[in-house]
């Protein structure tokens, strides 16, 4: 099983090295692709560097802050062009542990995609304040009831794809970013009725740098997931009165 591990980056200086270094110790066999958005900070020098002395590291610089759904999509496209088996979506700020990553690996073998979970029995989150914890879990009720989705923490960013479930999406279609892409690449894995399998983690708030989250993300979150789970009722609607007709 070939896998590669994509860290999409933006001013992760300060976090970068030391999430590679734990994650090529924990998971040596695992390639890594960072996805750069041409940094102001150095990010993708750092990366350059890693990749040099490092034939496991590789680099995608891009042109600028496109969000993390773009830098995402991209990277798949790279590894999917190099046959990886699986393609792991990872955080380089250090809440997503690479130590956890062998047991997404594992969970992969018998399912199309993997969720590395807070909200499932034995994963937690630690140093959240509680409206963050309020936020996440409350955005993955309504997501969960709007869309219908069995899924316990849907806008979760630690995840293992098979390849064959990113070649059946059409991933020039996913528009989002920010969390609002965790759950639009959710929505449409289920929708094609592939086996999702949540296992769980402990997600570390970051404690170096920057968060990119803002008021923004989250907006187009709700409106995209309400948006989202109406048209899947209309549709449904009106499919039974086509049926009746
Ligand atoms: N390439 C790229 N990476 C991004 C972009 N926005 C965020 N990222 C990266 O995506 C990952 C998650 O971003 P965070 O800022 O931690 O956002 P978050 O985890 O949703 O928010 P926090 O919980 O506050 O940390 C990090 O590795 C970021 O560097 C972007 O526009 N381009
Ligand atoms: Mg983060």
């Amino acid at each position: 099983m070939r896998v590669v591990t994509i860290i999409p980056t933006f001013n992760e200086i300060e976090s970068l090295p030391l999430t590679l270094a734990r994650l090529r110790k924990a998971v040596p066999e695992s390639d890594v692709l960072i996805v750069d958005d041409n940094s102001p900070d150095g990010t993708g020098d750092f990366a350059d560097d890693a990749a040099a002395s490092d034939p496991q590291v590789f680099v995608l610089h891009r042109a600028g802050k496109a969000g993390l759904g773009a830098a995402y999509i991209a990277g798949f496209r790279w590894g999917l062009d190099r046959d990886y088996d699986v393609l792991v979506e990872m955080d380089a700020d250090g809440s997503h542990r690479p130590e956890e990553l062998p047991s997404l690996l594992a969970a992969v073998d018998s399912a199309d995609l993997v969720i590395g979970s807070r909200w499932v029995p034995g994963g937690s989150v630690v140093n959240w304040p509680a409206h963050r914890k309020l936020l996440s879990r409350g955005g993955s009720t309504y997501s969960r009831a709007m869309l219908g989705l069995p899924v316990r923490d849907i806008t979760a960013g630690f995840r293992a794809f098979r390849r064959e479930t990113l070649e059946s999406l059409d991933l020039a279609s996913v528009e989002s970013v920010g969390y609002g892409f965790q759950v639009d690449m959710t929505f449409r894995v289920a929708r094609l009725g592939k086996t999702i399998t949540e296992v769980p983690i402990t997600f570390v708030e970051r404690e170096l740098g920057a968060s990119k989250m803002s008021g923004n993300i989250v907006f187009e979150a709700i409106g995209n997931v309400t948006k989202w789970g109406l048209s899947a009722r209309w549709a449904k609607l009106a499919g039974r009165f086509r049926s009746k007709a």
